[in-house]
This record gives C-alpha cells, sequence and structure tokens, in this order.
C-alpha cells in the first residue's frame, strides 16, 4: 500500500449537500433572478452565480440586493423573492447521479447525513419533490438549526453526532467552496465536486475535487463500490440529439486522425445541465450514410481551454469526404470518463484512441448493441 492510501483515513458513512451537490437548485434561482431583476431595469449576471453558491440564504440575499444596488432592503427582497422560489421547487432538478448516489448508499446500509445551509424546512420541501430521498436520510439538518452555517463546521459536526459517528469517519459530499471548508473543519474527508465549471482551482482544500456524481468511486474512501460500470462503461438512459453537423474549431482533428462532427450545442443547453461534461459513446445515424458506432466528447476540452462547450462525436468509420450539413442524430448509451487535461497532444489522442477501444468494444454487448436499431437513428 503506498503512503497516501495508508494514511488516508476510511470513510463509514456520507454527510451531503443538497443544493448544487444533489439538486440543481441554481437553474430555477437564476430563472428567478433574471425575472425579478429585470423589473428593476437591471440584468441577472450568470457570474454572480459564483459569489451566492453555498452562502446561508441570507448571506446570499444580502450580496444580491448589495451588488444590484436595489432599492429595497434585504427582508423586502426575501418576502418577494422567497414565494417565487417556493412556488418553482418542485421544478428543481436532481442532478446526474444523485439518484443512482443516493439509492446505492441506501442500499448498502451506509448511513447518510443530508446538511445544508437552506432552512430546515426549505429541505424538507425540496426533497419532497425527489421520491424515497428523505427515507435515504438518518439526519437532515438547515442551517437554521445550528449557530452558524458554512463555512463553519457546525452543520457537518452537529450531523456527524448525530450518526453517532466521529467526524474523521465521514465523508462530505459537496459543491461549494464554503462547503468544502466546513467539512475541512469538521474534519472530515472532503470531496468536491464543483457545481460551476472551471472552478477546479478554488478547491485546494478539497481531498479530491471530481466533475460529476458519476466519478465518485467510493471504494477508494472505504465504501462499497458501485456495481453498474460493464466493461469500463457506465450505462446512462439513452439521450437522443441531433441537428446539422455544423463547423468546430477548424483544429486539424482530422489530421490527428480524430475528426468530430460538431453539434450546435445551443438547441441542448437543458440536456446539457442534465448530462456532465464527460467522454460518452453510442450509435451515429446519417441519413444517407446509415448507423455507426460512435464516441464522442461533450465539454471544453481542458487541453484547449475552450470557452464554449462543443457536442463532438467522432463515428468510428472512414467516410471518404465530408458531410458538413448533414442531419447526423445520436443516442449516446453510455459514459466512460470525464474530460481531462494532459500534458501533450501525443497523449490527448492516445486517449481518446483508448476510448475508442473502450467504445467499439462495448457497443457490441447487448444491452448497448440494441439501440443500433433505433427508429430515431434514420429518421
Ligand atoms: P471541425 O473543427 O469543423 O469539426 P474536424 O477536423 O473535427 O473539423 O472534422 C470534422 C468533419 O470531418 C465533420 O464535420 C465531417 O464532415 C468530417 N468527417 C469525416 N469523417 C468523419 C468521422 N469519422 N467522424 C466525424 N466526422 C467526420
Ligand atoms: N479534449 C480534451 O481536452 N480532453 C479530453 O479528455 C478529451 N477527450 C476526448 C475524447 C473523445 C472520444 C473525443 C472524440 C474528443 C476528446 N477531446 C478531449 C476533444 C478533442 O480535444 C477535440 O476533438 C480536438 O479538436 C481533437 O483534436
Ligand atoms: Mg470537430
Amino acid at each position: 500500500m503506498s503512503m497516501s492510501n495508508s494514511l488516508k483515513k476510511l470513510s463509514s458513512c456520507v454527510l451531503i449537500d443538497l443544493d448544487g451537490t444533489l439538486i440543481n437548485t441554481d437553474g430555477v434561482v437564476s430563472d428567478i433572478l433574471r425575472k425579478y431583476l429585470s423589473k428593476y431595469g437591471k440584468q441577472w449576471d450568470g457570474r454572480e452565480a459564483l459569489k451566492i453558491v453555498g452562502k446561508t440564504p441570507l448571506e446570499a440575499a444580502t450580496t444580491i440586493v448589495e451588488d444590484y444596488g436595489l432599492p429595497c432592503g434585504v427582508d423586502e427582497f426575501n418576502s418577494e423573492f422567497y414565494p417565487l422560489f417556493s412556488a418553482q421547487m418542485d421544478k428543481i432538478k436532481s442532478l446526474p447521479g444523485a439518484n443512482r448516489l443516493i439509492r446505492h448508499l441506501n442500499g448498502h446500509g451506509v448511513p447518510m447525513a443530508l446538511a445544508s445551509n437552506s432552512s430546515r424546512a426549505n429541505i424538507e420541501s425540496k426533497i419532497s419533490y425527489h421520491q424515497g430521498w428523505k427515507d435515504c436520510f438518518s439526519v437532515i439538518i438547515g442551517s437554521d438549526e445550528v449557530s452558524k452555517g458554512k463555512p463553519s463546521p457546525d452543520l457537518f459536526l452537529q450531523a456527524a453526532r448525530k450518526l453517532n459517528r466521529d467526524p474523521g469517519e465521514c465523508l462530505v459530499i459537496e459543491d461549494s467552496v464554503p462547503g468544502v471548508l466546513a467539512g475541512k473543519a469538521a474534519g472530515a474527508t472532503v470531496i468536491a465536486v464543483p457545481s460551476l465549471p472551471k472552478q477546479t482551482h478554488l478547491y485546494t482544500s478539497a481531498d479530491e475535487v471530481i466533475n460529476s456524481l458519476l466519478d465518485l468511486k467510493p471504494e477508494k474512501w472505504g465504501l462499497p463500490p458501485f456495481q453498474d460500470w460493464i466493461e469500463n462503461t457506465l450505462p446512462i438512459d439513452p439521450w437522443r440529439i441531433g441537428g446539422p453537423v455544423i463547423k468546430g474549431f477548424g483544429r486539424g482533428s482530422k489530421v490527428l486522425g480524430i475528426p468530430t462532427a460538431n453539434l450546435s450545442t445551443k438547441d441542448y443547453a437543458e440536456e446539457l445541465v442534465e448530462h456532465p461534461s464527460g467522454v460518452y459513446f453510442g450509435w451515429a445515424g446519417l441519413a444517407t450514410r446509415g448507423v455507426f458506432k460512435m464516441v464522442m466528447s461533450i465539454g471544453w476540452n481542458p487541453y484547449f481551454n475552450n470557452t464554449e462547450k462543443t457536442i463532438e462525436p467522432w463515428l468510428l468509420h472512414d467516410f471518404t469526404e465530408d458531410f458538413y450539413g448533414e442531419e447526423l442524430c445520436l443516442i449516446i448509451v453510455g459514459y466512460i470518463r470525464p474530460e481531462a487535461n494532459f500534458p501533450s497532444l501525443e497523449s490527448l489522442v492516445a486517449k481518446i484512441h483508448e476510448d475508442r477501444e473502450v467504445a467499439e468494444k462495448a457497443l457490441d454487448l447487448p444491452s448497448y448493441a440494441k439501440f443500433k436499431d433505433d427508429p430515431y437513428l434514420t429518421k
């Protein structure tokens, strides 16, 4: 066993954050603020999300009132904002992998606590829209039940106490910087799942930073491993997207032997929230050419540090010509890995070829192969 492994603390229970970690509260909050601020002639700036993520409701409200110079007090803002928010709570979706994680840990009898900077009452309302979740948590604590919210360790200390565990035995899962600091201050092991892209550098105190809950490996922390991976792939609910092939960045991927038939991300904003960036695979249909195996990347291509997310399927077939503008239909059936950065172009290309091999093999498995005949591909 390596030094770092032998020093690593094993966990026996999980303390988990709600907003931004298990559910996409930000999406609904942003929608409301966009409309609300326009009443005052102000425009919601997505970057503002950075400042409020992980804060207590009071802190978040104060930040907004101050930053936008609203002609109302924090109390007045709250009295207008909360009814709007409550009315939309049923629209808050679970984040990718959240349901899977909760069911997995619960199924293995791992004690779980929900510890959130939001109020106890709001936590209860929010999770009531997610079937079966409430019963999976033996402890639920909101910031109105402790003297200080995150980044103070109070919430996690109290959660551990109620689970009858030493904080050092707890694995905290958090999307926000205040939450990570709170977990470390409590003495827990902390995994960060940043809810905003390209923020990894802010999470230096976390024990590990992962891209999404799909990338969590519980066995690294002494917890039961997921059993749903098949030959290095994770099946996902089939996801169908299509559209005309557009011009990409023209980086000469073709020269590298890895041409990718980019799809526009504009039409898929909603779905992209529900699917983390990463490497996926499935089947691709081109109306006049047929159906082909496909491996793809969705995201910012860290190696090139793109500012826009791209959807880039590589069809595993030799074409004699380009097919820009043609209608391309994809059924994405499985996940392979998060996007990564690489020390050289050669190592990026080598990794993409590994992905190709994983995808080619997996797509022969009956559970993935059956989608080849899906009518969507030849519509
Ligand atoms: P761009 O930056 O415009 O996407 P690429 O170098 O990635 O350029 O090349 C992609 C184009 O190459 C596709 O739009 C398509 O027309 C063509 N192409 C040829 N073979 C393939 C393939 N096997 N998979 C994807 N695209 C291919
Ligand atoms: N780009 C990255 O920066 N990091 C990745 O991990 C990565 N993985 C990829 C996996 C596959 C299967 C494909 C098709 C592309 C991937 N790319 C990745 C995108 C790549 O940078 C982009 O297609 C370039 O334009 C290729 O030269
Ligand atoms: Mg391309």
